[in-house]
């Protein structure tokens, strides 16, 4: 079971603001993720996904609090629980479902799959499926933005699982010595595969990790999308200012870890106990009550991201594979490197 949240820092200006004009901008989002990742299951149950796939459901309100809260420019990199962060920035969610399918129009021209989702024009550097391998590649992003003065920041989000690899604690060391524009955030969702963060490190409050750094971090309620927001806004602050800050968004995962795990090392009632608390559902509330909207707005809504999802379908249905021939085409950017065939 993931261990309770700790207590916000004293509210600041940024804090103070009222977040209610993103409500409905967030509300489709995490409805569109949440249907689309639905609707990724159903499908890979026919096959017409295959390989490995790993849904986000439950983690929404994670990347919709950061991509508002973040300006254009500013980059992303994630692991290989990544259909939703292309969807946050606005990529096309047809072509991300047609790189799910394997199809020659998806981002990754339907050389990834689920797990390798790339689109450099909104600024999403992937999809990486080594754990914590992405890390240091997310601290050489920064670091470029650094030496070619953009005042953009790199975002790079990682597991619970991943934060017990090395390679990551360089990261970190690296990223607090160069001052660079950085917010590491870990999506702590209590479970890497079946292994939960109790039984594989000491300290499972992830976020004390940044005190060996001396780097700010905050446990963050990752079901709460204005907390979400509000902690990336801090950090990116900060990040601006060559300040490197640690986030630990505690999430949960409604379903497997991938689609080939059927989840049996947790109850049904955690399971539950976490639905209860929905972020989709919390904002819904949040919408109704507070500013008035009526539930017919929100079906406007509902019926868009249905249509937008069926659509994402029928376009990854109707297009091709790519050519068998083009199969060692973007593995090596050199065009003549040995051990190839062209
Ligand atoms: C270096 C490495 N070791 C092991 C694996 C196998 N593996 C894939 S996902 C995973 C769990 C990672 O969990 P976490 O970082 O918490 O991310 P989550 O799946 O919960 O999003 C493992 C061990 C891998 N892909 N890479
Ligand atoms: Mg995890």
């Amino acid at each position: 079971m993931v261990s309770s949240i700790i207590a916000h820092p004293p509210l600041s200006p940024i804090d103070a603001a009222d977040l209610s004009p993103f409500y409905e901008r967030w509300y489709e989002l995490m409805l569109l993720i949440r249907k689309f990742e639905d609707k990724a299951a159903q499908l890979y149950g026919q096959q017409k996904i295959r390989g490995f796939c790993h849904l986000y459901t439950g983690q929404e309100a994670c990347i919709a609090g950061a991509v508002t809260a973040l300006r254009q420019g500013d980059k992303y990199i994630t692991a290989y629980r990544d259909h939703a962060h292309p969807i946050a920035l606005g990529t096309n969610p047809d072509h991300v479902m047609a790189e799910l399918y394997g199809k020659a129009t998806g981002v990754s021209k339907g050389y990834g799959g689920s797990m390798h989702l790339f689109d450099k024009a909104r600024h999403f550097l992937g999809g990486h499926g080594i754990v914590g391998g992405h890390v240091p590649l997310g601290v050489g992003v920064a670091f470029a933005e650094q030496y070619k003065q953009t005042g953009n920041l790199c975002i790079t989000f990682m597991g619970d699982g991943a934060v017990r690899q090395g390679a990551v604690h360089e990261a970190f060391n690296l990223a607090m010595l160069y001052k660079l524009p950085i917010i590491f955030v870990i999506e702590n969702n209590g479970y890497a595969m079946g292994t939960s963060v109790e039984r594989s490190s000491n300290v499972t409050e992830l976020y004390r990790l940044g005190s060996s750094y001396a780097m700010d971090a905050e446990r963050i309620d990752g079901f709460c999308v204005e907390s979400v927001h509000r902690a990336v806004e801090r950090a990116a602050v900060k990040a601006r200012k060559g300040i490197p800050s640690l986030l630990e968004f505690v999430t949960y995962r409604y379903r497997g870890h991938s689609m080939s795990d059927p989840a049996a090392y947790r109850t049904k009632e955690e399971v539950e106990s976490y639905k209860e608390q929905d972020p989709i559902l919390k904002l819904k509330a949040l919408i109704l009550n507070k500013q008035g909207i009526d539930a017919a707005a929100l079906e406007t809504i509902d019926r868009k991201v249905k249509d937008q999802v069926a659509q994402a379908v029928a376009f990854a249905e109707a297009s091709s594979f790519p050519d068998p021939a083009t199969v060692y085409h973007y593995v090596y950017k050199q065009t003549d490197y040995p051990f190839l065939q062209h």
